[in-house]
């Protein structure tokens, strides 16, 4: 750089010898060559169809990427792994914070792949954008499992929407399975909107509860208990098991209240614990025969159908909504009306149409 060659002081040690470049050549040329050996789009898919996990993890951060650039060659990569996907089934799971999710998912797994599964665990929490992903924090407590070589763990899609994170999640659902994941486990936290959004994904859905101080319908949200297909109480172990027995009868109680679900299921609660490992294999059992009642009568296949048609209109509004509100004729007014529909000087409708009007003109 000609301004450090002009620059006279102790760093200049020998006449002659130019000081070394602030960027290093050598650095940048490495990166350049890593860019360009970037695999390709079949390669990849190639790479996850040979259930490579390198190719796996690869195409998922492909899926997981904001820069448009990218946007393209992921799609190009779930397209050619969508043949080889939908071989699995996918349970999610969720509970508030502390109710063990992780733990639980480390016994739950190592009893899967103890059978001979394939798991792979993927997490939704746009809540963790800063911590990058629950699971991540989290792989602590699956300890075991993150070694196991039938075991995939990735950390939630971080920085996002929940509509962006789901997005994500339910591609990488298509890459896991075509790199021959035949089970998929979603964990989601207790808050907000993502266990609808988890629910609207996966074919079975479980909640895990632990035994309070008696009341334990208290504070539980009714649309939860009605997307359960079993409640697990978890932590039923040493003093706990008797209040875990007594919570088991009243979520019993409390399930038979609400009108029959459309899979006909009769959603089960039981008891486990996720340190001692009673109860894990029932809870298996349980949502084996889940499959095996679901798949007779069709509703399985159905419930999918419904699920990819629910995430089409989902991405299409995503995208509109993402679309409308960042047009700059739209950014330049929206402030304006809003504040005069505020002072009902318009009404909302008719500011509405105005916006979308003027929306229209621009595309
Ligand atoms: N006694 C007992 N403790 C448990 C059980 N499962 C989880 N824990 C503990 O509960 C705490 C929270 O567990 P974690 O898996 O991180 O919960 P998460 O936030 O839902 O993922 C940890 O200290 C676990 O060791 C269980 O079955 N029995
Ligand atoms: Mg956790």
């Amino acid at each position: 750089m000609s301004s450090l060659k002009k620059q006279s002081g102790s760093l200049h040690e020998k006449a002659g010898i130019s000081p070394p470049e602030i960027t290093n050549s050598a650095a940048i040329h490495q990166i350049q060559k890593n860019r360009r050996k970037q695999p390709s789009a079949a390669e990849l898919i190639n790479g996850i169809l040979d259930q490579n996990r390198t190719a796996l993890s690869r195409a998922i951060t492909l899926v997981e990427s904001t820069h448009p650039e990218h946007a393209e060659k992921a799609n190009e990569v779930i397209q050619g792994c969508l043949p080889h996907a939908n071989k699995s089934i996918r349970i999610g799971i969720t509970g508030v914070p502390g109710v063990g999710k992780s733990t639980f998912i480390e016994a739950f797994g190592k009893f899967l792949t103890a059978l001979g599964k394939k798991v792979a665990v993927l997490a939704v929490d746009p809540s963790s954008s800063l911590s990058h992903g629950s699971i991540l924090g989290d792989k602590t407590r699956m300890e075991e499992l993150v070694k196991d070589e039938n075991a995939f763990i990735r950390p939630s899609a971080s920085g996002d929407t929940l509509g962006g994170v789901a997005r994500k999640t339910r591609e990488s659902i298509i890459l896991c399975e075509a790199a021959g994941f035949d089970t998929i486990i979603i964990e989601t936290v207790g808050v907000g909107q993502s266990e609808t959004a988890v629910h609207s994904m996966v074919d079975f859905f479980l909640l895990l509860k632990i035994s309070g101080a008696g009341d334990e319908l208290q504070g539980i949200k009714r649309g939860i208990m009605e997307m359960a297909d079993a409640i697990v109480i978890n932590k039923a172990d040493g003093d706990n098991i008797k209040k875990a027995q007594q919570a088991k009868l009243e979520f019993n109680r409390a399930l038979h209240l609400f009108p029959p679900k459309k899979s006909n299921w009769q959603p089960k609660v039981t008891t486990c614990s996720a340190i001692t490992n009673e109860g894990i294999s029932e809870i298996w059992d349980t949502i084996s025969q889940y499959f095996v009642q679901t798949n007779a009568s069709g509703f399985f296949q159905e419930k999918r159908k419904d699920q990819n048609h629910f995430w089409m209109m989902e991405t299409i509004n995503e995208h509109l909504k993402s679309n409308f509100y960042n047009q700059p004729g739209i950014i330049g007014q929206l402030e304006q009306i809003k504040k005069a529909v505020q002072n009902d000087e318009i009404s909302p409708f008719a500011a509405a149409r105005f916006l979308l009007s003027e929306y229209k003109k621009q595309l």
